[in-house]
């Protein structure tokens, strides 16, 4: 049998950093990176046969757990009709109705492979639909790795971002702004000086790419208004919390809090693909007909709207949508949530989280963090020091500050109730 640091050199030699996604190398938190051989519900079993209660679902597409059987029963089903055609399918219409049935605020939706291409496709139709060249984005707000998104604040709100990695010419850069998250100082500010020049802003409402951070009501309103006044397109990157916070993905969520609201594009993966590489972007009518074929806004895929892919998040969105799945998957993860509190409060490690459906996050320091720089000054050993001892414990928690984390159906009360154990035992050891 290979060990995980066995399998971590060899990979190092064949792979940059032995990962394909550097997060998963465990940099941030050090140590070796767990190799997974196998996962069944809430489990996941590295290559040295030992098993972990997953809370990263694969980064948040498993919302069901693993192997789900319908799901499972779906795609072996699929994979026998055949892999790939390079021409449409009747399984994308239904895949796109569902879609559509439980998003209100889209008309159409384009159906791609990854989340990166989604908010690229994103941006590149808010440009082609508006003529203008601006956006905005926030910082700690992730969108895939797509040139124009790795991009930091500049030196103030009328000068632009900064790349964020080499290889990104600040050129393809200049047309992008960075703000502070819930910061509506600075949004007034951007709007008065860019507004006529704003194809959008993109946002995710509940970022977490910075561990969970929600956007405010209050700022989520500003942020409508300002979109429509000034005729700047607001897009929803849905990515993480699509179908995950809520049957109707967190833009319900605003809706209900803000009569009216809907955002005018949105934008998905994980959970829509099951599992499988499929993510989509959508918006009214009248935008998404800028779209190649019928506009001038050029998009395309080989293995867009895959058959496989579609037929596993299918099954995955008829699964979500049983009476009740949401009031339970939200019930086991405010269940963890609060019980992470309490047994941090008994060790008397400063420790604060939040939830929502199936997506949370926690911190290390007395109040919730409500943009990116207060939660990098969060206690960054602590929680290194806390994923190692949950890992060692069989509790397999994001190995990185900045990442939310996500229950499953598929957790059970004991599931529950084994982590928490394990959390006394390893805040005690703080
Ligand atoms: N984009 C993910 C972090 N938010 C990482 C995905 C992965 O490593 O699979």
């Amino acid at each position: 049998m290979s060990t995980n640091a066995a399998l971590f050199e060899r990979a190092q030699r064949v792979i940059p950093g032995g990962v394909n996604s550097p997060v998963r190398a465990f940099k941030a938190v050090g140590g070796t990176p767990r190799f997974i051989a196998r996962a069944q519900g809430p489990y996941i079993f590295d290559a040295e046969g030992t098993r972990y209660i997953d809370y990263i679902g694969s980064w948040g597409p498993m919302i069901l757990g693993h192997g789900h059987p319908a799901v499972l029963d779906a795609v072996q089903k699929a994979a026998l009709e055949g892999f790939s055609f390079g021409a449409p399918t009747e399984r994308e219409i239904e895949l796109a109705e569902e879609i559509l049935k439980l998003v209100p605020s889209m008309d159409q939706v384009r159906l791609v492979s990854s989340g990166t291409e989604a908010a690229m496709s994103a941006i590149r139709l808010a440009r082609g639909a508006t003529g203008r060249n601006k956006i905005i984005k926030f910082e700690g707000c992730y969108h895939g790795h797509a040139d124009a998104l790795l991009v930091k604040a500049g030196s103030g709100l009328a000068t632009f971002g900064n790349p964020t990695s080499a290889g990104v010419p600040a050129e393809v850069v200049q047309h992008t702004l960075v703000l502070e998250y819930n910061h509506l100082g600075q949004l007034e500010e951007a709007f008065n000086l860019h507004g006529a020049d704003l194809a959008c802003v993109m946002i995710e409402p509940i970022a977490g790419n910075m561990n969970f951070v929600r956007a405010s009501v209050p700022f989520m309103k500003r942020l409508r208004e300002l979109c429509s006044q000034h005729g700047a397109l607001l897009v929803f990157d849905e990515v993480m919390t699509g179908f995950r916070v809520a049957l109707g993905s967190a833009q319900s969520l605003y809706a209900k809090a803000i009569p009216g609201f809907e955002p005018d594009m949105s934008v998905f993966g994980k959970v829509i693909g099951g599992g499988m590489p499929l993510a989509a972007f959508g918006a009214k009518r009248a935008v998404m007909a800028q779209l190649a074929p019928l506009g001038p806004v050029y998009q395309a895929g080989t293995l867009s709207g895959n058959p496989v892919a579609t037929a596993c998040g299918l099954a995955t969105l008829k699964q979500i949508q049983k009476p009740g799945f949401f009031e339970a998957l939200s019930a086991s993860t405010r269940q963890l949530v609060d019980g992470l509190s309490v047994a941090a409060r008994e060790a008397g490690v400063p420790f604060v989280g939040d939830c929502e459906g199936g997506m949370f996050g926690f911190f290390f320091t007395d109040a919730l963090p409500q943009n990116y720089a207060t939660v990098m000054a969060t206690d960054k050993e602590r929680f290194n020091r806390f994923f190692h001892g949950m890992l060692d414990r069989g509790v397999y928690l994001a190995p990185a500050l900045y990442e939310a984390g996500f229950v499953s159906a598929a957790h059970s009360a004991e599931d529950l109730a084994a982590t928490l154990a394990a959390a006394r035992e390893a805040f005690r050891a703080l």
